[in-house]
This record gives C-alpha cells, sequence and structure tokens, in this order.
C-alpha cells in the first residue's frame, strides 16, 4: 500500500489531480482508495471513499460556533485530526494497492499546522509514502514567484520529511505568450542574453537536423568553450523517427514536430507559411505527440482525423485516457494497424495503406510485439499523413567530440555532476534521458544548473 499526499496551493488543481491520477491508476490495474480530507470542499471531481466530510460538519461549525470562514477551517481540520484513528482504521480496512489524499485547498490548513502531520503520519504505511506538492504554473511563469514556490516547497518538506515530487500543474492553462513573457523576465531582470537562431555544433561538418530552416549561424562548440567557464548541452530531442516506407517523402507527409510547429509558428504569426489544411488526416503513433497533431487538426477544423496506433490503447505511452479524450473530440481511432505504404498521385499523397497488426510476447520494451497479418492491408484515403512515432536525441556532435559522448540511442553521457566528458560541458534533458515530459526535462535542467554552479564556486 502506497500513499500519496497531494499538496499545493488553492485552486492549484490539487482535486482534479486525485481524480485523473486515480483514473489512470486504475487503468494500470491498481486498487486505489481516495481520501479526501478538505472538510469545507463543496464538490469534487471524484467520489472519495473516506471524506472526512462524514466526521466533520464545515458549515454547522461555523454556525453553531459562531466563526468566520477562516476560523471554521481551523477548528474543523483540528476535528479531523480527533477523529484520526478512525481515519486510519478507515483505510487499512480497505489495503489498496494506492491511497491518494486529497487535502485541503487552503495549503497552510494543512501545511502548517500540527493537524497536518498527525494526519500524514497517520495514514498509510511507514516509509511507502510520498507527497506531490502541485506548482501553479501561472504563478510560476514569474521567475521571482517560481523562486518563491521553490521555498515554499523546501518549508513543505521540512515539515513533513516526507519524499516530494514536485508537479508542474494544469500546463495547457499557460498562454503561450507567457512564454515569451518569462524570456523578457530572464533578459531584463537576471542579465540573461538570449541568441536566437544559432545552432551550435561540434564539428566542421553539421548534422542536417529539422528546424534548420530557422537557423541563420553556426557557432563551433569549440569555441564556446573557450570563451565561456560553462557550457550546459539541453538540445533535446528534435530529430523524428521516419517510418522506412514507400512513399514517405511525398508532399503531405510530415513529422508531428514539423506539423506541430507549422502551426503554431503561423498562429504566432512568425511565418506566413500556412500549416496544411487537408480534409482528411492520418495521425500515426501512440505517444503524446501522436495526442498534440490529432488535437490540433481537430481543434483546427479538419473534418476527418484518424489516429492510428501499432498496438491497442492499453499500450499507448500516452495514455488510454489521452486516446479516449481525443475519441471525445471526434478522432476516429483505430488501433493495431501499421502504415505499409504512402499512396501517392504526382508526388502528393492520396492515402495510406495499412496493415492488421496482432499483438505477441514482449519484446525489450515489455510491451507485447506487435506482429503484422498477412493479407490485411486496408487503405484509408488521407490528403496528410503525420508521423508521431517518436523522436531521436539531437546533441550538438555527431561522432565522439571534446570528450562528449553518446549512447547508442544517442542520448549525452554523462557522470554523476551531469558533467559530458569535458570539465566545463554539461548535458540535460531529454538529450540526456532521451524523449520524456516536461517535468523530467525541468528538472533535469535545474540539477545540471545546480551541478554546474557547485564545481564553478570550488573551482574559484
Ligand atoms: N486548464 C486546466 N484547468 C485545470 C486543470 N486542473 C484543474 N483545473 C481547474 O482549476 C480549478 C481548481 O481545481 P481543483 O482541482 O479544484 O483545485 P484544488 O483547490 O487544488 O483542489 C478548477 O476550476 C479546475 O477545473 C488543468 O490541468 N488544466
Ligand atoms: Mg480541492
Amino acid at each position: 500500500m502506497y500513499t500519496v499526499f497531494v499538496v499545493g496551493t488553492a485552486g492549484s488543481g490539487k482535486s482534479t489531480l486525485t481524480s485523473s491520477f486515480s483514473d489512470w491508476l486504475k487503468e494500470q490495474e491498481q486498487s486505489t482508495l481516495l481520501v479526501n480530507l478538505d472538510p469545507a470542499a463543496h464538490s469534487l471531481p471524484y467520489e472519495p471513499d473516506v471524506d472526512v466530510r462524514d466526521y466533520v460538519d464545515y458549515e454547522r461549525i461555523m454556525v453553531s460556533r459562531r466563526l468566520g470562514p477562516n476560523a471554521a477551517l481551523i477548528a474543523s481540520i483540528r476535528e479531523v485530526a480527533r477523529y484520526v484513528e478512525e481515519l486510519r482504521e478507515d483505510v487499512n480496512s480497505f489495503n489498496p494497492d494506492f491511497v491518494i489524499v486529497d487535502t485541503p485547498g487552503q495549503l497552510e490548513l494543512f501545511a502548517f499546522r500540527r493537524e497536518g502531520l498527525i494526519l500524514t503520519e497517520n495514514i498509510g504505511v511507514e516509509g511507502r509514502k510520498t507527497m506531490l506538492f502541485i506548482l501553479d504554473p501561472i504563478f510560476c511563469t514569474n521567475v521571482k514567484n517560481f523562486v518563491a514556490s521553490t521555498f515554499l516547497v523546501s518549508s513543505i518538506y521540512l515539515s513533513f520529511g516526507l519524499p516530494m515530487i514536485q508537479v508542474l500543474n494544469k500546463i495547457d492553462a499557460v498562454p503561450r505568450e507567457h512564454v515569451e513573457e518569462g524570456v523578457e523576465d530572464l533578459k531584463q531582470n537576471f542579465g540573461v542574453n538570449f541568441r536566437l537562431g544559432v545552432k551550435v555544433f561540434c564539428n566542421e561538418e553539421v548534422r542536417h537536423d529539422e528546424g534548420d530552416a530557422f537557423v541563420h549561424g553556426v557557432v563551433d562548440l569549440r569555441d564556446l568553450v573557450e570563451d565561456y567557464d560553462g557550457v550546459i548541452i539541453t538540445t533535446g530531442t528534435w530529430r523524428s523517427r521516419r517510418l522506412w516506407i514507400p512513399g514517405e517523402w511525398s508532399e503531405g507527409v510530415f513529422s508531428a514536430l514539423e506539423y506541430l510547429f507549422r502551426i503554431w509558428t503561423y498562429e504566432q504569426k512568425l511565418s506566413t507559411v500556412p500549416p496544411p489544411n487537408p480534409q482528411k488526416v492520418v495521425v500515426i503513433g501512440g505517444g503524446l505527440s501522436a495526442i498534440d497533431a490529432t488535437e490540433e487538426s481537430l481543434r483546427r477544423g479538419i473534418k476527418e482525423v484518424y489516429l492510428v496506433y501499432r498496438r491497442t490503447a492499453d499500450y499507448a505511452p500516452a495514455g488510454k485516457s489521452e486516446i479516449e479524450r481525443m475519441k471525445k473530440l471526434g478522432a476516429n481511432f483505430i488501433e493495431l494497424a501499421q502504415p505499409v505504404e504512402v499512396l501517392r498521385e504526382r508526388g502528393r499523397i492520396t492515402g495510406v495503406k495499412f496493415v492488421r497488426m496482432k499483438l505477441g510476447e514482449p519484446d525489450s520494451s515489455g510491451r507485447p510485439r506487435p506482429i503484422p497479418i498477412e493479407g490485411s492491408e486496408f487503405v484509408i484515403e488521407a490528403g496528410a499523413l503525420i508521423a508521431a512515432i517518436g523522436e531521436l536525441p539531437t546533441p550538438p556532435v555527431e561522432k565522439e567530440c571534446l570528450g562528449i559522448k553518446t549512447d547508442k540511442r544517442g542520448r549525452i553521457l554523462v557522470d554523476e555532476n551531469y558533467n559530458a566528458g569535458h570539465p566545463k560541458i554539461y548535458a540535460a534533458g531529454d538529450v540526456r534521458v532521451g524523449p520524456s515530459k516536461i517535468g523530467t526535462a525541468l528538472s533535469d535542467g535545474m540539477k545540471a544548473a545546480l551541478a554546474f554552479h557547485r564545481n564553478f564556486m570550488k573551482s574559484k
């Protein structure tokens, strides 16, 4: 039995995350128990199995003791703590795989009062508890606010002493302009210099990558290392995996990155080239890039959008719930099919030929290997094909250079200090770990920056 306490500022999305996290766990065939510790919750996006509102009546406390809303909350949580034995027994009697504990909207009520500690000590099994701290990304796009949040996180970590994971939530709610504001903030308030449109490479022979169309200069990594005290490489995974099927180079076939990039740059007025706008689109893949390409196609009003995956939705890296969400938005989801040829006329795509698959023995990823079923080919007519079958690392080296080495999958190898073979060079993020989620990449970048800072201060 693992227990996860979900904490965070009011409105950061604790209850929503509790709900979707438990849905996801259920999909993974884990039994979950949902605990609501918020005595003042009005409506919850999930059905709690254990609910403090069964023990304590917040409104009655407010009325009967003539308290204001805040004082009544404090009184209620005290009351809750009195029932801690019952709560503990209640939870233990279920003995699920996971207990997810949704905490009160007002963070201070739980985090900075003795009652919070009593509750975390008594719910769940010693040594198998963790805390998720939910960060509100709209607040965090301002650097000072972000730093302030990290202090808040530290103080809560100190209060509870539980392993803590920071979660950057509600990322879809951040308007894209905020990224530009964040950049402006770094320039104005922190003196960061941005040099955009340059590609850094460690060799005379520069590898061609997607996005090169936006590059108007190349800088040699060897010069950077001469001129600066440290270089942190965070060049990500900008190369799309290829389909390796006939017709792949036809007009109207895009990688998901290229497709999304064209939509966004056009909508942000950074480019005048309109994105493709066919009647029918086929998206191939089961990861988050495939989901993004599908969702953007639907949002832009493309009539027929097909999302085709070679395994079943259960094995899709994006998760079954994302696929269900696409279906609800109007996408046609086809599982167990793999493209074998892009059909074309005069160099332009007219459709995609698929073969049906069945699931075989597990492969190296632990998921069942998809096997083509002979003679099961079928065709979907389409004006565009978006391949979202994964991305590859794009390190600024081809083979070894300046001591930087990559593994078989193109990821930069680093030591425990994020050091990449050369004393001044560090690497972090997707280029180090392979395609991951934004949270992994953000925390990796921060850790590498700290490692650099530590080493740099030592050498001074
Ligand atoms: N756009 C967006 N809104 C969210 C997300 N998660 C939660 N919200 C909204 O944020 C508000 C607060 O969410 P809630 O889970 O009640 O926050 P809590 O006070 O931390 O429990 C609600 O209106 C939610 O619908 C998200 O991922 N994206
Ligand atoms: Mg809540």
